[in-house]
């Protein structure tokens, strides 16, 4: 079955599971509450869409992207490792992709942890995916990692560079342990990528 019909059985199940819970059956899911994907991946939660809903509308298109430090310097500084795009360039580039794809985006870019953190709290029972490059937070935030793993839906990590051609405090990441998928070395098309995947995972479709 394509990523699509997966996404869009998936779903349905979501669906399925939010008329559960209006007669008081149990959903079945895993400890957290997430759908697992063909490999295990977390696709969409029962609960948190439920709460979301108004019971059994469709579940949202809204796609959360969250940029970390010092990416707001991006196209401006260091263009040889990351690009002459600057970061309004790549939102402006999201928003026309996800109008597309039939997603509605919400693009942040913050240089404070507890921000970014806030903002993924925010997205829980709410948002249908994230799409994040957590920059050097990445190798540090343990407390970026605990955040996401209390979101329901999928998750792309994103990387403009070639991470795992640079330094070694690059080559580890945190998030990359609840990511559903990593983009690394792509430029900023990774972002464009990483809609497409949480496009097919979610079932969206154009128009
Ligand atoms: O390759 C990526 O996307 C990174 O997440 C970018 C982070 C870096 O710490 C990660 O290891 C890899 C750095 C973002 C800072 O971006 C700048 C852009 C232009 C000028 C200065 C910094």
């Amino acid at each position: 079955m394509s990523d699509a019909r997966v996404g869009a059985a998936r779903s349905e199940r979501v669906r399925l599971r939010v008329a559960e819970a209006d007669i008081g059956v149990e959903a079945a899911a895993t400890s957290d509450g997430a759908i697992p994907g063909p490999d295990g991946d977390r696709v969409a939660s029962g609960s948190g869409l439920s709460r979301m809903t108004d019971e059994r509308e469709d579940v949202s298109r809204i796609v959360l992207v969250l940029n970390g430090p010092n990416l707001n310097l991006l196209g401006k500084r260091q263009p040889e490792i990351y690009g002459r795009e600057t970061l309004a360039d790549v939102e402006a580039d999201c928003r026309r992709l996800a109008g597309e794809l039939g997603l509605e985006i919400e693009f942040r870019q913050s240089n404070r942890e507890y921000e970014i953190i806030d903002w993924i709290h925010e997205a829980r029972g709410r948002v249908a995916g994230v799409v994040i490059n957590p920059a050097a937070f990445t190798h540090t935030s343990v407390a970026i990692l605990d955040a996401l793993h209390a979101f329901e839906g999928p998750i792309i990590e994103v990387h403009i560079s070639n991470v795992h051609k640079r330094e070694e405090f690059r080559h580890r990441s945190y998030v990359s342990a609840v990511a559903s998928g990593v983009i690394v070395g792509c430029g900023t098309q990774g972002y464009a990528l990483a809609l497409r995947r949480i496009a097919a995972l979610v079932g969206a479709e154009a128009g």
